[in-house]
This record gives structure tokens, C-alpha cells and sequence, in this order.
């Protein structure tokens, strides 16, 4: 069967495509790879070339030693990869000790598989073995709202997962592991392939500050629904924070209309010389205090500015605004 007309061919295309027309791929941002099951490569191995040269891989991944790849090219567009998918994608075979590949099929033009080939390798080695071979997909894609995010809230794998898992509900359905994020590092290297293969033994989404998202699954219908899933719920984000930002202020307008009738109450507190006052000797204020920063741990706060805050200052100083 010629490789253009094999199934998995026909589904890694269309998710390719997909990806562009959401845009997530601009010039030749974000790559895919599919490990391509024995027999599937048996149905295209007549057009499999044995002319190309090993090379090195940049990184060891011995438990992939045999596989073959469905990659995209590097420097490749996706927006040219339904067009001409000959000239952007490549089948490649790994070698007996998973350091070096060589192109077996693709790249007509010439070029290389994508500058990120050892983070999509070292991923698929971690799934590979975790799930028994049932994760076949990653996907790596400049999914905008992600990233913006990364410029808002802390780096934080708890916090990305609780904000995500907060903007929609299908969120702790679909990556109910949660996400890793990774502060900024140098791309299509061996240092951050490390890291983030790290993070795939915990999850299957992994989200590269200020540049895009990693995401792993068994096929392409949900890796690219996984993505899409954690790219909507970051769309929302904005808007839930916003509900949240006026909901913090409707809760003081509340505390200070109770404190301004109460002023009897605090009385004594403003009565005392300053260097005496002691705040938690005063149940009242104590009590005010303690609901206040109840509070701060419920809702984040968004300033005018757009930069995430949690905590005291924090929303004094949003209420000032
Ligand atoms: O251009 O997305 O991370 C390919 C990339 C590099
Ligand atoms: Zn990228």
C-alpha cells in the first residue's frame, strides 16, 4: 500500500490540519509524532527506503529501539502538510540501541525530522512504558490562551491545575492527572526533553512557559481532544477570574459596611496608642482577619494589570484600584 493511502497516514494529516486551522501552528510552530504499530508499517513497506544515512538521535531512548515514526519535518509547516505531506513528514526507524534514526520514507525535499525529536522520543519512551504501549500519539503545539496564561499565573503544577480544572468541568474529567508546567528553557534540545519526559511519568499534559503545550495519547482523536480541552479551559480562565475579581469586591464592600456600623465595636482598637495594639487580642478583629484570608485562599485576584496576585496585599491593593 502506498504510505500516503494507509489510514494512520490519512488520521495523522487530518489532526495536523486540525491543529493549523485552530491556530496553534504558526509558520512552522509545534510537531507530531505517531509510533507506528508493526503492522501498519507492513502494510507500507514497499515504499519504505533504505538510502538514507543513520544519525544521531541527540538523546538515548533504548526502550523505543526498532520503532518506527510518523514525524513532522523540522522547520516544516503545518499548514503545508495536507498539501504536500510528502515534502513536510517522514517515516523514520530507530536502531537496535535507540541513539540514531534513519529516514525511511518522506522529506522529499530533503531536511530532517522536527528540532524537538528528542523530547517527542524521550516522551513516547515514558508512555511507552507506562501504559503498555497504549499511548501512540504526542503532539506539541503553540496553543495561544496556554500561553498566556504562563505569563499570568505562578509556574506551578498545582496552580495550572486547580485554575484549569476551576474554567470548565470537563477539565478534571479530561486530564484528571492534572498538568506540569515547566518554567522557560532553551527548545528542541536534550535538557528539556529531560524535564518534560520527567513530567509525563505524572502527566499527560505538560505545558512549556511562554511557548506551548505537550500533550500524550492513544490515538490522535484524544491527543488532540486532550489539548483542545486544556486550551478552552484556559480561554475561559480570563472570564472566571473576572466573576471571581468582583466577586472578592462585593465580599468587602460587605466587611467594611459591617465594619463602618460597628465602629462602637473596633473602638477600642483605634483608642489604643499603636505600639500596643496586638491584633489577635481583639476577638472581633480576629474574626475579621481570619474571614478575610479565608477569603484569599477561595479567589484569585486579577489586577487591572492583568498579573495574578493571592493574599493580603494583594487584594488590598486591588481594592484601592
Ligand atoms: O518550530 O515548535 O518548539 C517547532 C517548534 C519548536
Ligand atoms: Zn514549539
Amino acid at each position: 500500500m502506498k504510505v500516503l493511502d494507509a489510514e494512520f497516514v490519512q488520521g495523522y494529516i487530518r489532526m495536523a490540519n486540525d491543529g493549523w486551522e485552530q491556530g496553534w501552528h504558526e509558520r512552522n510552530g509545534g510537531n507530531l509524532s505517531y509510533r507506528i504499530k508493526p503492522e501498519e508499517v507492513d502494510e507500507v513497506k514497499e515504499e519504505l527506503g533504505f538510502d538514507k544515512p543513520w544519525q544521531p538521535i541527540g538523546t538515548s531512548v533504548p526502550g523505543l529501539a526498532g520503532e518506527y515514526f510518523l514525524v513532522t519535518g523540522s522547520g516544516k509547516y503545518f499548514r503545508n502538510i495536507i498539501v504536500d505531506p510528502e515534502v513536510c513528514l517522514a517515516i523514520i526507524e530507530l536502531d537496535e540501541t535507540g541513539t540514531n534514526y534513519r529516514i525511511r520514507w518522506g522529506l522529499v525535499e530533503g531536511g530532517r525530522p522536527t528540532s524537538e525529536l528528542p523530547t517527542h522520543l524521550m516522551n513516547h519512551e515514558v508512555k511507552k512504558k507506562l501504559t503498555n504501549g497504549k499511548h501512540r500519539v504526542i503532539y506539541h503545539a503553540h496553543t495561544t490562551n496556554t500561553i498566556a496564561l504562563t505569563f499570568v499565573l505562578p509556574l506551578d503544577d498545582k496552580v495550572f491545575t486547580r485554575e484549569l480544572w476551576e474554567s470548565a468541568t470537563g477539565g478534571a474529567v479530561v486530564f484528571p492527572d492534572g498538568v506540569g508546567v515547566i518554567g522557560w528553557m532553551v527548545p528542541g534540545g536534550r535538557d528539556i526533553a529531560v524535564k518534560t519526559a520527567e513530567l509525563m511519568k505524572k502527566y499527560d499534559v505538560v505545558i512549556w512557559a511562554h511557548h506551548g503545550m505537550f500533550c500524550s495519547g492513544e490515538d490522535f482523536d484524544l491527543t488532540f481532544g486532550l489539548l483542545h480541552t486544556v486550551e478552552k479551559s484556559a480561554e475561559i480562565h480570563p472570564a472566571v477570574v473576572k466573576q471571581k475579581h468582583s466577586a472578592v469586591h462585593t465580599q468587602y464592600s460587605h466587611i467594611i459596611a459591617v465594619f463602618v456600623h460597628c465602629r462602637k465595636l473596633f473602638r477600642p482598637f483605634f483608642s489604643y496608642p499603636f505600639f500596643r495594639v496586638r491584633f489577635p487580642d481583639i476577638p472581633p478583629l480576629q474574626f475579621l482577619f481570619y474571614f478575610v484570608l479565608q477569603i484569599h485562599q477561595q479567589f484569585p485576584v486579577v489586577g487591572n494589570t492583568g498579573i495574578y496576585h493571592r493574599g493580603f496585599p494583594a487584594t488590598v491593593f486591588s481594592l484601592l484600584q
